[in-house]
């Protein structure tokens, strides 16, 4: 779709200017969100994939976020470590906050909602 692919590109040309992440995993407590979200896992793509060579990538198909987009849509977002994700698995309901960082945005903490995807494949 028109809307993902360009935020694909946004995603890559931000991947090339973001700061580094930090390495050190020190919890969400470290970095709050500036906005919050619900939606659908589509895809965590564990680094090197096709979206970023170094990070972990996350695709949510996430419900308006009021303030920041308005529409739902299949999304990447970047996040710092793999160890965010957890257990998560495509067709998990989760809520998300993101970090607005120079040029991308960030997930810095996700948890799901209610029981696990049904019939999840691997
Ligand atoms: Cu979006």
């Amino acid at each position: 779709m028109r809307s993902t692919r360009q935020e694909l590109a946004a995603v890559l040309l931000a991947a090339l200017v973001a700061a580094p992440a930090p390495a050190a995993p020190q919890g969400p407590a470290t970095a709050r969100p500036d906005w919050r979200g619900t939606g659908v896992v589509v895809a965590i793509l564990p680094p090197p994939s096709s979206l970023h060579a170094t990070r972990p990538v996350i695709i949510i198909r996430h419900d308006p976020i009021r303030g920041l987009m308005d529409e739902t849509m299949d999304m990447p977002f970047l996040a710092a470590s793999m160890d965010l994700f957890g257990d998560l698995r495509p067709g998990d309901r989760v809520a998300f906050g993101l970090k607005d960082v120079p040029g991308a945005l960030l997930v810095v903490e996700i948890e799901r909602l209610g029981a696990p995807a049904a019939g999840r494949t691997r």
